[in-house]
């Protein structure tokens, strides 16, 4: 896209299969696609994904629904998952699963004998990324940062990853296509999903169940699920579905993000020294209290927009228009596919100066972020899982700074894949040596 974007200039027209879209890179028509999106914005559905709940007949979770049953939903739990109300109560969820992981890596460095651990950590932050994320939605721990691993978890996490394998090259074809289909790929993929939701109905009924005893204290705060549950706004299928996405999309998401911020704080050991400032100085203020030192840690925050932009976890945001719009001098009618390229615009020198350099620095200047830090997307159809995603990711790094130096062999160039989700091309190895 970003060849094509230089090519075609600022807006160009593309089809892929059957399907076809207009592509934008500039933040200004960003701004003027979101703000028509309307009440109940629609982004490109992915077809496999479709196409395996019709198969399987199973309900469709926010990610997948459209129109009022979206937003209904989509309400209900904006209040659970997203309202500053609750996601205060995520922190200690959160720093705990934090507090394990560097736990667990000084055991690894006590077991190397070398006073550091070297390793390729994606499946160490797979194994964090799901049991931060069951935390928060459960209420409970599943035990994945001590030495045994439980093999179902294990599956889960490497279904996750066989599914947004198995989608890519399935992604342009008509679902009724699909349907007929019983190709390699499409059959891996119905096994990965089948293993995700098997999983996940486990991990709900559980919670279930434990309600339904009364096994929980009433006042202390159970989770996602159990708030919902409680609640009893929304009907089974439908917190079922919704959850078991958001389960599934805890995953890959924040550990790959995690991976590219440390191989870039290691590459940047001067930006990597003004966090560790940064948290050291608010840990004093706030005396260890972790909602406070949130509150006072910009750079910090600014570091994770800045490995996004550079690293997306999505490589477009889409959006159906809902009237015409006119973008640059051209007239885009109702119904079409516009598509924002997320991972273009994080590398256009018109919008990043000097955007080969990791600046987390750039996000604290005044007016710098007008429709520039879109990578959890925008509006009411952002990413439900933003605010987990962020505070994970926050308290993972506080921990890790605070704990260990960052640091990886200088010569290495790793390069993006796209994966349906947009994924380092070769592993990276960091070292986490004690401070
Ligand atoms: C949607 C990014 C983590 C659950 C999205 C979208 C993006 C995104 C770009 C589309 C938004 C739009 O169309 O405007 C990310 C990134 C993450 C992350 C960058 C972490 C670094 C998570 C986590 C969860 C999650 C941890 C689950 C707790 C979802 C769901 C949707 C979504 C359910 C669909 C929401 C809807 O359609 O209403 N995410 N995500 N994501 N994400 Fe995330
Ligand atoms: C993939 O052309 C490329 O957050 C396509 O947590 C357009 C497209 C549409 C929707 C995007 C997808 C891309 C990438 C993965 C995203 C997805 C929407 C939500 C999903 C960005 C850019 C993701 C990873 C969710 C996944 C939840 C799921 C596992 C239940």
């Amino acid at each position: 896209m970003a060849r094509k974007f230089q090519r075609f200039g600022p807006i160009y027209r593309e089809k892929l299969g059957v399907y076809e879209s207009i592509n934008i890179i500039s933040p200004r028509d960003a701004a003027t696609l979101f703000r028509s999106e309307g009440m109940m914005p629609e982004r490109f559905s992915v077809p496999p994904w479709v196409a395996y709940r019709d198969y399987r007949n199973k309900p469709y979770g926010v990610l997948l629904k459209t129109g009022e049953a979206w937003r209904s939903d989509r309400l209900t739990l904006n209040k659970e998952v997203l309202s500053p109300r609750v996601v205060e109560g995520f922190v200690p969820l959160l720093s705990q699963v934090g507090e394990d992981f560097v736990r667990r890596a000084r055991a690894q460095v006590q077991k190397s004998g070398r006073e550091r651990w070297t390793a390729d950590f994606s499946h160490e932050l797979f194994r964090f990324a799901l049991e931060s994320v069951c935390h928060v939605l459960y209420g409970e721990r599943l035990g994945l940062l001590q030495d045994f691993v439980d093999p179902e978890a294990q599956r889960f996490i490497d279904a996750v990853t066989l599914m947004f394998h198995t989608t890519s090259p399935m992604l342009y074809l008509p679902p009724a296509l699909l349907r007929g289909l019983n190709a390699r790929t499409w059959r891996d993929h119905v096994h990965a999903w089948d293993a995700i939701f098997t999983q996940a109905d486990k991990c709900i009924q559980n919670v279930y169940r434990d309600l339904r005893l009364q096994r929980k204290g009433s006042r202390e705060y159970g989770g996602i699920l159990s708030s919902l549950l409680l609640q009893d706004k929304l009907p089974l299928d439908d917190i079922k579905a919704s959850v078991t996405e958001m389960m599934a999309g805890g995953v890959d998401t924040t550990s790959v993000t995690l991976q590219w911020a440390m191989f870039e704080l290691a590459r940047s050991p001067g930006t990597q020294e003004q966090l560790r400032a940064e948290v050291l100085a608010a840990k004093n203020q706030a005396a260890g209290d972790r909602v406070k030192m949130l509150k006072s840690t910009p750079l910090l925050k600014a570091a994770i927009k800045e490995t996004l932009r550079l690293h997306p976890v999505a490589v477009t945001l889409q959006r159906y228009t809902v009237q015409e719009v006119v973008l640059q001098d051209y007239r885009i009618p109702p119904k079409t596919l516009v598509q924002v390229g997320l991972y273009a615009m994080g590398r256009d020198p018109e919008v990043f100066p000097k955007p080969e350099q990791f600046s987390p620095e750039r996000w604290l200047l005044p007016g710098s972020k007008h429709f520039k830090g879109l990578s959890f997307g925008f509006g009411p159809r952002q990413c439900l899982g933003r605010r987990i995603a962020e505070l994970e990711m926050q308290l993972f790094l506080m921990h890790i700074l605070e704990n260990f130096k960052i640091e990886t062999k200088r010569a290495v160039e790793v390069g993006t894949k796209f994966d349906l989700i947009l994924l380092p091309d070769k592993p990276i190895y960091l070292t986490l040596r004690p401070l």
